[in-house]
């Protein structure tokens, strides 16, 4: 075969490339720390073995560590950066309001720490961990990706996430300066089968929906006297109530979010929209009518949310010693 020169010097310029990107190791991949702690130890297994004990304690971890893995890559992308405490880091931006699971988080970087020392990253914790839960709240089992490695910046001021009076056209756009597509948006808001949402959130939707001094129109009537008792006019709005309104299901990773929303029994307002919305009805309809789709593509979806802005250089990133703290401001001394 003779190839022609500039094929030849492509296919050099590839090679070359190619061995230098394997050096860098600077992709995620399935099972990174195979090897990395010596052949008898399983990093993975580890936490596991932490989360399990956990949701048999309380599963309502299943819905604090699929919000904070959300909550973590979409600001500033999969780093860890949400466990960072300080005066305002990301943890003390209003939107926080009650992530959960920080705990968890500690108490699998502890176990793993005392049989593999400064090896792996609190990022890859996060998402392990919520792998795990999404698989004790019934959602099947998807293959994690690893390789990340901790951020040093983690600001309040950073923290740009959608609310849920956006409109879905605003979410997609929210959602693509991630690099998450529409469809990934869908699936990934099925994450609201689990977990609560706080009255003030969602109140204006009982009483003044958009200062028509009216409800939401889109919100079954049952549903909507169930809430205000729940929810009274005027209260401060901190009771919480179930995301998904389906008391067989509001603690199951399943497609019964869709199914709700198509019922017009959404909680938020973003939610309900997604069954109404031009852009996502199809979808929604798709999913609320096929039982075992839904755990295939949320566990895709999970593993793109957890590709996003992740560092994987020794530059960019590092293995905090304890996830609260960046290493060189008394993360080492805070840990012995
Ligand atoms: C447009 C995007 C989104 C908006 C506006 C939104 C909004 C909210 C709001 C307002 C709450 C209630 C918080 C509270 O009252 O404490 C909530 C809870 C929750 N969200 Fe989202 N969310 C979005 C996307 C996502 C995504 C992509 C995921 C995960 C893949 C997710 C997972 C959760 C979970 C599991 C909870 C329950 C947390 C708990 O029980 O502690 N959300 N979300
Ligand atoms: C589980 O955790 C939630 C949230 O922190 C709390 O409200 C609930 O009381 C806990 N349930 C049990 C059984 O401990
Ligand atoms: C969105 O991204 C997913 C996964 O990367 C891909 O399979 C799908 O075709 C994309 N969908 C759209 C509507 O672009
Ligand atoms: C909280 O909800 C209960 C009903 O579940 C209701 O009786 C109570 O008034 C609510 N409290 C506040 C402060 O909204
Ligand atoms: C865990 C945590 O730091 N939560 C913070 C979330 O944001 C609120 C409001 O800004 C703070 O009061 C909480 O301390």
């Amino acid at each position: 075969m003779k190839m022609s020169s500039t094929a030849a010097v492509a296919l050099a310029i590839g090679l070359v490339l190619g061995a230098f990107s394997g050096h860098c190791s600077s992709a995620l991949e399935v099972g990174f720390y195979r090897g990395k702690c010596g052949r008898a130890i399983d990093v993975e297994e580890i936490v596991a073995r932490v989360v399990k004990e956990k949701f048999f304690k309380n599963r309502t971890i299943v819905a604090a560590l699929i919000r904070m893995q959300f909550h973590d890559c979409f600001v500033n992308g999969c780093d860890a950066s949400i466990l960072l405490d300080g005066s305002s880091t990301e943890k003390t931006a209003p939107p926080n309001l009650s992530v959960r699971g920080y705990d968890v988080i500690d108490a699998a970087k502890t176990a793993v720490e005392s049989e593999c020392r400064g090896v792996v990253s609190c990022a890859d914790i996060i998402a392990i961990a919520t792998r795990e839960a999404v698989f004790w709240g019934g959602g099947g089992r998807y293959e994690v990706q690893t390789g990340r490695r901790d951020g040093f910046v983690s600001q309040a001021s950073d923290v740009d996430l959608p609310n849920p009076s956006m409109s879905v056209s605003d979410s997609v756009a929210a959602f693509a300066r991630k690099g998450l597509n529409a469809s990934d948006m869908v699936h990934l808001l099925g994450g609201h089968t689990v977990g609560v949402a706080h009255c003030n959130l969602f109140q204006d939707r009982l009483y003044n929906f958009k200062s028509t001094r009216k409800p939401d129109p889109d919100m079954e009537s049952s549903l909507l006297e169930r809430l205000r008792l729940i929810c009274p006019e005027n209260s401060e709005g901190t009771n919480a109530t179930n995301l998904d309104q389906n008391p067989q299901s509001s603690f199951i990773v399943d497609n019964s979010f869709y199914k709700e929303v198509v019922a017009h029994r959404g909680v938020l307002q973003i939610d309900q929209e997604l069954a109404g919305d031009p852009i996502t009805q199809a979808m929604v309809k798709t999913l609320a009518s096929d039982t075992n789709s839904f755990s295939t593509k949320f566990g895709q979806a999970m593993v793109k949310l957890g590709a996003v802005g992740v560092l994987t250089t020794e530059k960019q990133g590092e293995i905090r010693r304890s996830c609260r703290a960046i290493n060189n401001l008394g993360g080492v001394l805070n840990f012995n």
